[in-house]
Order: C-alpha cells, then structure tokens, then sequence
C-alpha cells in the first residue's frame, strides 16, 4: 500500500501564545497572511486559523476572520480550517462564528478537557450543533482530540449520521492535563480510529519535533506551528511558523515522504 504524500498544517496563532512569549508571532490579519503565504512557500497546505482582535485577544468575530480569508487567498490557495475551539471560556454560538463562512474544514472537538488551570468545554449539546452546522454548510470537520475517550465521542457521532466517513483526526497530544505525547499513546489513538481515516499530529512545545517525526513514518500527517510550540530548540525561540514547517519537510524529505500541495491535500482529505 503506497503512503499518502504529507499534509502540512501550520497552526500560526493559537489562543493562547502572545508576544510577549514570542515576539514573532503572527497578529494583525495582515501579518497572519503573510506568514501563511510563507508556510505555504515551506510546504503546508492546510492554515488551522485563530485570529485576533486589535488588542491582541483571541476572538472568533467572523469579521477579523473574513478578512484575514480573504488576505490569505490574495496570496495563495491553502485550505483554511478555523478554529471553533476558539479561547477558554468563549460561548458556543461565539465560536461557532467563523463556520458561517463557510471554509473547506473547521475544527471539531469532541469532548471536555482539562486545558492547564482551565477547563476546554465541549459537552455534546455542543458538539452535536458545531456538527450539525458544518454538516449545514458542507464543511469538513477535522475531530480534535485531546484525549483518549474524545476518539469513541466521534464514532457516536457518525453512528447518529452528524460525521460522515472518511474522518480526519488531528490528535493534540502533551497539553498539560491532557494525553501525554507518548508514541505509546500515538499508537493507540491511531488504533481506535476508523481505518479509512486520516491523522495528523500535533505534539505540543518540545514533543512537536519528534511526534511529528513518527507521523511522517507511520503515514500520518503533522501539524507544527506557534499555536502549539513557539521554540526552534531548547531556549532557542522559533524566527516564524515558517521556520517551523521548513523544518519538518526536511525531515519529512528524509524519510521519502514528499509533501503534498494544497490540491494534493484536498485529494487525500476527500475535501470537494
Ligand atoms: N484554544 C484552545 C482552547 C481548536 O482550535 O479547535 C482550543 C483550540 C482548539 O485551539
Ligand atoms: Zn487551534
């Protein structure tokens, strides 16, 4: 069986990482296109996008969301999958916002979680209606899944016909109160999938780089970016999200697994 060419998703912003943390992260619409246009140019095809409001806080305002779209698509053609997980604590028809865009993907959590002090809430009143409305829409949810049981929350989904087959999950290892990034527990998650499934992964802070690594073998796909990692190495910050995904095709190109391109992707995701 020949292994899928690598889907590269640059996850630029995140919710939670300032600039204070990382002076090069991408904030203003322009700036987010940018640097999606140059992770593009290192090989990501898919931009998971947050955006953020004039005082730098993490908001879901379909409005920021449109325009930095339409930034982004001025200079090149990923597919956009925005975020409906949005910041801690943001209501469910807040995070919902940018879904009425109507992008290719939009991400899907399927479960409640631990998130360091605070609690990521997705009970299933929730998740059913993100489901629903994506279903509405013809956007492909990507199921993120922080933690083991959120795997069996997407094939109750399925069974009630609000996910439909082929899946694609992104498995969001090593936030702190989470599944810890083990390949162990990698191995495990891609178990309990569906076999006609697609996977990335996204290894949070130091685990990006290896787990990454062992998706690339194992004919999965990965995700790196500043939403989940803002350092190159130990002490060292990352100069972009770019320099991220660079890195992760050289190793991707190491191990024979070309990456894909935008189209390429679309294929492998069974996006229209
Ligand atoms: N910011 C996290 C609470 C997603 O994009 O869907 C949730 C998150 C997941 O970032
Ligand atoms: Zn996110």
């Amino acid at each position: 069986m020949s292994i899928d060419k690598l889907i590269i998703t640059a996850a630029l912003s995140g919710a939670e990482v300032s600039r204070e943390d990382n002076p090069n992260l991408p904030v203003t619409p322009a700036e987010i296109a940018e640097e999606a246009y140059r992770c593009c140019q290192a090989g990501a095809s898919i931009i998971h996008l947050h955006v953020r409001d004039e005082d730098e806080a993490a908001t879901q305002s379909g409005d920021i969301f449109k325009e930095t779209i339409d930034k982004i698509k001025g200079k090149c053609d990923p597919i956009i999958q925005v975020s409906t997980g949005g910041a801690v604590g943001m209501k469910p028809e807040e995070r919902l916002q940018p879904v009425h865009l109507k992008p290719e993907m939009a991400t899907l959590t399927t479960g409640s979680v631990n998130f360091g002090d605070d609690v990521f809430l997705n009970p299933l009143a929730y998740i059913e209606d993100f489901a629903k409305v994506m279903q509405k829409h013809g956007v492909k949810p990507e199921v993120e899944v922080f933690d083991v049981g959120m795997v069996n929350n997407a094939l109750q989904l399925l069974k009630k016909g609000l996910l439909t087959e082929p899946l694609h999950f992104d498995f969001v290892m090593g936030v702190p109160g989470a599944i810890p990034a083990t390949i162990k527990n990698l191995l495990h998650l891609v178990d309990a999938i569906p076999s006609s499934s697609t996977w990335s992964v996204a290894g949070i802070g130091r685990h990006e780089l290896p787990l990454g690594t062992a998706a690339i073998i194992m004919g999965g796909h990965a995700r790196v970016g500043f939403e989940d990692n803002i350092y190159f190495e130990k002490g060292v910050l990352a100069e972009s999200n770019a320099q991220l995904v660079e890195r992760i095709a050289k190793v991707a190109q190491i191990h024979n697994r070309p990456v894909a391109s935008p189209d390429q992707a679309r294929q492998i995701l069974s996006l229209a």
